[in-house]
């Protein structure tokens, strides 16, 4: 019997939230398997890629990740890394209630600027200092029900936003939470629109890899900007 053929889909990913909250900690983590304790602040923002593989659809998602930075003075390039994004992770340290207000500030954000079934992720970090926790698990749990209760009763099918904890430093966590995104990712559309690649919005779903896959780089590629 012959197996069928692996599929390959890219999607573009962003990581907004405040400074200091660990968005490129969990980046490396993702891309390098690696943290550093005295991680220095991004400029501007970073680019690298990594893929995950699902392997209920036999499916290689390539993410081409957008690091921003979280300083303040930063926050007007933000729209220009979330407006072609097919995914946003919000980022807010466990133990800051300031950062968990920016994140949601941010989905406030995503939610009226960026392109429409943007797959949102909040994501909760440092979870392996549970004990200096400020931001109650009950409370987020809460307020994304209530979002995606207000999603569903304005009549709007996709955009839910997902829920995840990690630790960029120990590692739990990360890997799934980029698992489940690309669970959430229009995976079907992106493979099969190569074969109407004309026809595809580019901003709001994936490009399809299975041509040219060689002029892809398979690993960690990074850069700045
Ligand atoms: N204990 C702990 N520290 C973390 C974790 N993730 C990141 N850090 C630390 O938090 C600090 C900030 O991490 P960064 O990844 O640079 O944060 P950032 O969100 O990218 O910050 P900007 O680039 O300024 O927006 C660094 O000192 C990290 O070592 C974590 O999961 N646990
Ligand atoms: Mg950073």
């Amino acid at each position: 019997m012959s197996e069928a053929a692996e599929r390959f889909a890219q999607f573009k990913l962003v990581l907004l939230g405040e400074s200091a909250v660990g968005k490129s900690s969990i980046v490396h983590r993702f891309v390098k398997n690696t943290f550093d304790n005295m991680r220095e602040s991004t400029i501007g923002a970073a680019f690298l890629t990594q893929s995950v593989h699902l392997a209920e659809s036999n499916t290689t998602v390539k993410f081409e990740i957008w690091d921003t930075a979280g300083q303040e003075r930063y926050k007007s390039l933000a729209p220009m890394y979330y407006r072609n994004a097919n995914a946003a992770l919000c980022v807010y340290d466990i133990t800051s209630r300031s950062s968990f207000s920016k994140a949601q500030d941010w989905i406030k954000e995503l939610k009226k600027q960026a392109p429409e079934g943007i797959v949102i992720c909040l994501v909760g970090n440092k979870v392996d200092l549970k004990d200096e926790r400020e931001v109650d698990e009950q409370e987020v749990a809460e307020y994304v029900e209530e979002l995606n209760q207000e999603q569903s009763s304005a009549g709007a099918p996709a955009g839910k936003v997902i829920l995840a904890e990690c630790s960029a430093k120990s590692g739990d966590g990360v890997l799934e939470t980029f698992n489940v995104i690309a669970r959430a990712l229009p995976v079907e559309d992106a493979v099969g629109g190569a074969r109407n690649r004309q026809l595809r919005n580019k901003r709001s779903s994936g490009v399809d890899l299975s041509r040219g896959r060689q002029q892809q780089q398979s690993q960690a590629a990074s850069s700045c900007c």
